[in-house]
């Protein structure tokens, strides 16, 4: 009897390893590498793209990108990408950073990266918690939420109101393109896929500083399952932190 033939259906983007990832079950930030991976790849810019892996859970993103890849310590992932940018103008540079990595330890560093229109991409994966460490609050924690370190609830008298990133560095002159998506349904991660997109494009096309702000996950330390976790973020999150895009240079389409 013949053997029967396994079609295969799916695979990695040419982008990425065939290796497990080491990400929790339900965690988006598996999602948002194959995105990321998949705009390199209709791109055709393997070969000329740099990454700069931050400090979170997606530490190990060099492990998964056939990219060229440096590490960067906590909150710099702009600084080293500016460097490596400006070195080598023809590549293509973009950091991948949570939330606690670019809206706390790096505030500073994110901050004048954009004012000072580098020519870079930047992947900002705000999960409302630091993950890696046990989902300690961040500046993106949602007023009231119970994490690690405020577990009565965020409050405002006590911590302030969470920092919308995204709104903040548009209001900078020379940023060129930021949007604000989600992978939290099949159409809003077909959306983050083309703002990933157009972010890069951004880049190939020479213009400042780009970034991509996606809302995500972290049901381990929501204390969720991976559902749950979908619809508390579809619920809260994007209640606080609207999608669309929030910068476009009318060049781009
Ligand atoms: C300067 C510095 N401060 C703190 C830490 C500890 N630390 C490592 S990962 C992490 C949290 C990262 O959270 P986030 O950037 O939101 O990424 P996630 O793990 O949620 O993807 C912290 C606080 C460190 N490594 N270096
Ligand atoms: S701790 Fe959270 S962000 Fe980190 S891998 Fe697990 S689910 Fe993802």
């Amino acid at each position: 009897m013949a053997e029967p033939v396994m079609e295969v259906v799916a695979r990695p983007p040419e982008s990425m390893e065939d290796v497990p990832l080491h990400y929790c079950p339900g965690c988006t930030h598996g999602i948002i590498h194959r995105l990321v991976a998949e705009v390199i790849d209709e791109l055709g810019i393997r070969e000329k793209t740099i990454g700069v892996a931050s400090v979170g859970c997606s530490v190990l993103n060099y492990n998964y990108f056939k990219t060229d890849f440096q590490q960067a310590a906590h909150g710099r992932a702009p600084a080293v990408a500016t460097g490596i940018k400006r070195v080598h103008p023809d590549k293509i540079v973009f950091t991948y950073q949570g939330d606690g990595d670019l809206a706390s330890i790096g505030t500073a560093e994110i901050v004048h990266a954009a004012m000072r229109g580098e020519k870079i991409t930047v992947i900002f994966v705000n999960n409302a918690v630091y993950g890696m460490t046990s989902g300690q609050m961040a500046p993106t924690t949602l007023v009231g939420q119970k994490t690690t370190t405020s577990p009565r609830g965020r409050s405002v008298e006590g911590q302030g109101y969470p920092i919308r990133m995204s709104e903040m560095l548009a209001t900078l002159q020379t940023p060129a393109y930021i949007a604000r998506v989600a992978v939290t349904d099949p159409g809003k991660v077909h959306r983050a896929k083309l703002a990933i997109r157009k972010a890069f494009r951004t880049q190939l096309e020479g213009k400042a500083f780009s970034l991509v702000e996606i809302i995500s996950t972290c049901p381990v330390n929501w204390g969720m399952t991976p559902n749950e976790a979908i619809a508390w973020a579809n619920q809260n999150m994007l209640a606080y932190y609207p999608l669309g895009e929030i910068k476009v240079p009318p060049e781009v389409s």
